[in-house]
């Protein structure tokens, strides 16, 4: 330990901790850029690039980046000199010098971080003036949107893509005003290995990264009286979407996103977990027959993987073409809705295809890329139409002037409305799974579970392994969120899977879907993100069916439609496949 003081204030702090955690500890704010610390999901991003969180430190001539600088006994610190004020003060002015002055239409415009520390700072006017300014073309994937004339070269992107995810399509490139964070040779993102995460959205503290913003289509949807709109709500948005309207992270507020929906003109409000309990049913299925096999001593593709996160298979997809086989073939939830909603229920309707509008609410924005395959549409005409954000619901909202705290709580429509708790549990990391085993093992011993809470395959570690009691045999799983994890995991996998591996969940953003890059921003905080996964389990303990084989409308849809899981029809509309 060492003693530091700073702004008059002693305090005893580990040696080797930086200023900036020192000043933590005593309570003292020192503003940050480009410097983020989200060590709970192994992301620190310590660039030092932004110089926006100086100090001064006593016997030191120079001032110092508190991000980056460890403390030494004895040190004394000025976090609020009057030059230290000036220098931060003329940093920001020097950044948004170089920035363009779109705050009225910028898509992070009341998010942003450097717009709050030009309020903060009451920076008013800036009075450097030069030629020279960064132009960049703006570039559209289908799930993100690049502006990266407001790059500030914080890296945070750079880093995620790289350390949580282990993608690596990100890094810094050229010098002066053209450095910019993108791909090797300034490639457009769409043609790299690029997963549509959208992490790196999650981080920017800017307008750089964003959501490729699909909310006018929805409007024209709703005002074309010959369009029936049908909407389905992910799991995780329910506990995320409340944090837009200024509730505490965590709040549950399902009742009244039901309610905005129908204010908004949404005909029918139906819900991701009903098409959860339909992927357990499927991918159970699958796991129980290549278990069978196993057991029998059939080679066969063995551990299974969850298929429901699309960035997750985007990244199998394009980096594991030896692995393409294992994993589930079920289809995620967002597109058995959409393929249920225009076959089924537009059937029930007696409404062409065409003159439906499926839209998700979904907290990701990879859902956007998995809509827009080719092999989830029938004619050039996709199952679902329209994928918006957790935070594109919210402005939806806000623009039509509804608060959602004014609303009455609503309940959502039958049939495609009606879900479990097993469902529900799909937002978090280790729910897919523990959803699946609770399912699979009543099928395979017979027997009612006593207690359904699966203890040991929850948590918040990046990589999880437990074992699962199945009766004639333990079962193996392994749990990963965070790409970085996956990676691990699959590499086991190619070496011959050491630890006998039975099932796999990925979910390629930390915490599962709860942490997608289509949620509230979390601005650093994890604690939001283990908020929205401690009232996902809580909630969950309140709902009457906690079983996905015990859905009611899951259990009518198999009777007068589709069959058997797994069965012919079934295969048809809730199955896909994999292509490197
Ligand atoms: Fe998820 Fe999903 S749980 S991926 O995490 O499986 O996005 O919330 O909607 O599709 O259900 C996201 C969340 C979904 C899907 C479901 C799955
Ligand atoms: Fe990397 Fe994900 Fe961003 Fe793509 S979306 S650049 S994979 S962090």
């Amino acid at each position: 330990e060492v003693k530091i003081t700073i702004d008059g204030k002693e305090i005893n702090v580990p040696s080797g901790s930086t200023i900036l955690q020192g000043a933590e500890q005593l309570g003292i704010h020192i503003p940050t850029l480009c410097h983020l610390d989200l060590h709970d999901i192994k992301m620190v991003n310590q660039s030092a690039s932004c110089r926006v969180c100086v100090v001064e430190v006593e016997g030191r001539r120079n001032l110092v980046p508190a991000c980056a600088t460890t403390v030494t006994d004895g040190m004394v610190i000025k976090s609020n000199s009057i030059r230290v004020l000036n220098a931060r003060k003329t940093v920001v002015e020097l950044f948004i010098s170089d920035h363009p002055k779109e705050c009225l239409t910028c898509s992070k415009s009341g998010e942003c971080e450097l717009q709050d520390l030009a309020e903060k700072m009451g920076i008013r006017n800036i009075n450097i003036t030069g030629d020279a300014m960064s132009t960049y073309k703006k570039e559209f994937t289908t799930s993100i949107i690049r502006e990266m004339d407001k790059c500030i070269m914080c890296r945070r992107c750079e880093t995620m893509c790289n350390d949580v995810q282990s993608v690596g399509v990100l890094s810094g490139i050229n010098r002066g005003f053209d450095a910019v964070v993108a791909p090797a040779f300034d490639e457009p993102l769409e043609n790299t290995v690029c997963t549509h995460c959208g992490q790196c959205v999650a981080v920017c503290p800017v307008g750089a990264l964003s959501e490729n913003d699909n909310t006018w289509k929805v409007i024209e949807g709703l005002a074309d009286p010959d369009t029936t709109v049908v909407v389905q709500t992910a799991p995780a948005t329910r506990v995320a979407l409340g944090e837009a309207f200024g509730y505490e992270a965590g709040s549950v507020v399902t009742g009244e996103m039901v309610a905005a929906l129908r204010r908004l003109g949404f005909d029918y409000v139906f819900d991701t977990d009903f098409a959860a309990d339909l992927t357990i049913m499927e991918e159970g299925t699958e796991l129980l027959g290549r278990l069978e096999e196993y057991l029998n001593g059939k080679e066969v593709a063995l551990p299974i993987l969850t298929s429901c996160c699309p960035a997750w298979v985007n990244f199998i997809e394009s980096q594991y073409e030896e692995l393409i086989d294992i994993p589930s073939s079920a289809r995620s939830p967002q597109q058995m809705f959409g393929s249920i909603a225009k076959t089924y229920f537009a059937e029930k309707l007696n409404v062409p295809r065409e003159k439906m509008m499926v839209v998700s609410i979904m907290p990701c924005l990879a859902k956007k890329f998995e809509a827009s395959r080719d092999e989830f549409s029938v004619e050039g005409n996709p199952d679902v139409d329209v994928v918006l954000s957790t935070r594109e619901l919210a402005h939806l909202i806000k623009r039509a002037n509804i608060n959602i705290a004014e609303l009455e709580k609503e309940s959502y429509d039958n049939p495609l409305g009606i879900s479990t708790g097993a469902g529900l549990i799909f937002g978090v990391t280790g729910g897919v799974l523990e959803a699946a085993l609770r399912t699979a093992y009543e099928t395979k011993t017979g027997e009612t579970l006593e207690k359904l809470e699966f203890e040991q395959v929850r948590g918040f570690d990046g990589l999880r392994v437990a074992q699962v009691d199945m009766g004639e045999i333990t079962l193996n799983v392994g749990i990963a969120h965070g790409l970085s994890h996956a990676r691990k995991l699959l590499d086991e996998i190619k070496e011959g899977n050491p630890r006998n591996l039975h099932v796999i969940e990925v979910m390629a953003c930390p915490g599962g879907c709860i942490g997608g890059a289509g949620q509230p921003y979390h601005h650093g905080d994890v604690n939001i993100l283990k908020k929205r996964i401690a009232s996902i389990y809580s909630e969950e303990k309140n709902i009457t069916i906690r079983k996905s084989h015990e859905n009611p409308a899951v259990k009518e849809l198999y009777e007068t439609y589709l069959g058997k899981p797994m069965g012919e029809k079934a295969h048809h509309l809730l199955h896909t496949h994999y292509a490197f």
